[in-house]
């Protein structure tokens, strides 16, 4: 009996199992990046920056070029990548603690600057590699391991969205919010990827998509509930959608 194929894994993933916890969905989001690659067959000539925090291993897994950052600094190595070797392709993976916390400044910058580099902004509202602690996307009453009665407004401030701010910057050229927490937003987050590096391969600027992801472990939550989670209090709070396009198009 003949078998017919109904999925193969792309290339643009390397053999290796991840580390991720059950109900993650950063294996997701990297599936999404490299299908990505492979389609537009960019994957021999990208390179992509690997940040700190859970993702911290992503270069094991895609299979392009990859380098590795310091905690927050993946934009600033995406530049100077990107500055010396301009045909490639220069993307960077980046957690809400790393690109929001300790690296918003770099984040800012590069998109001011309009770096022709795409960021894969993976928000799930915490710092899931060190154990639960707020993050600045953290949702206002959300309890982490450094707010256990819920972050408070007056005492946290509120939530950081990226997208809206670095839509204002005028080297921004593609910036969209997505979410992976069912089957139809996926695939909407998977043509926000596409977009992001057509801007890039266009030279129109810096892109960005934010993808809003679960922490299922930091969250006290089982995978199932933690999509749930992200579909009932982060979209209100992170509204889904292109916050700039510069090239036209949807
Ligand atoms: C300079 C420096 N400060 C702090 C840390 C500790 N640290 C490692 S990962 C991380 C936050 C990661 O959170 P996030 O970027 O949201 O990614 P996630 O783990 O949730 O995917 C922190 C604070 C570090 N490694 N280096």
């Amino acid at each position: 009996m003949t078998m017919k194929t109904v999925f193969t894994k792309t290339n643009g993933l390397t053999d290796n199992p991840t580390h991720y916890c059950p109900g993650c969905t950063h294996g997701i989001i990297h599936r999404l990046v490299a299908e990505v690659l492979e389609e537009m067959d960019i994957l021999e000539n990208t390179i992509g920056v690997a940040s700190v925090g859970c993702s911290v291993l992503s270069y094991e897994y895609f299979n392009c070029d990859m380098t590795q950052a310091a905690h927050g600094r993946a934009p600033a190595v995406a530049t100077g990548v990107k500055r010396v070797l301009p045909d490639r392709f220069v993307f960077t993976y980046q957690g809400d603690g790393d690109l929001a916390s300790i690296g918003i400044s770099e984040v800012i910058h590069a998109a001011a600057r309009g770096e022709k580099i795409t960021v894969i902004f993976v928000n799930n509202a915490i710092y899931g590699m060190t154990g639960g602690q707020m993050a600045p996307t953290t949702l206002i009453g959300q309890k982490t391991a450094t707010t256990p009665f819920g972050r408070d407004e007056s005492i946290q401030g509120s939530p950081i969205k990226v997208c809206e701010m670095l839509a204002t910057l005028d080297g921004t050229a593609y910036i969209e919010r997505a979410s992976a927490h069912d089957v139809q937003h996926i695939q909407k987050a998977k043509r926000a990827i596409r977009k992001a590096f057509e801007a890039q391969k266009n030279g129109l600027g810096f892109s960005m998509v934010e993808i809003l992801s679960t922490c299922p472990t930091n969250w006290g939550l089982d995978p199932y509930e933690s999509l749930e989670w992200v579909k009932d209090n982060m979209i209100p709070a992170y509204p889904l959608g292109v916050y700039k396009n510069k090239q036209g198009g949807n």
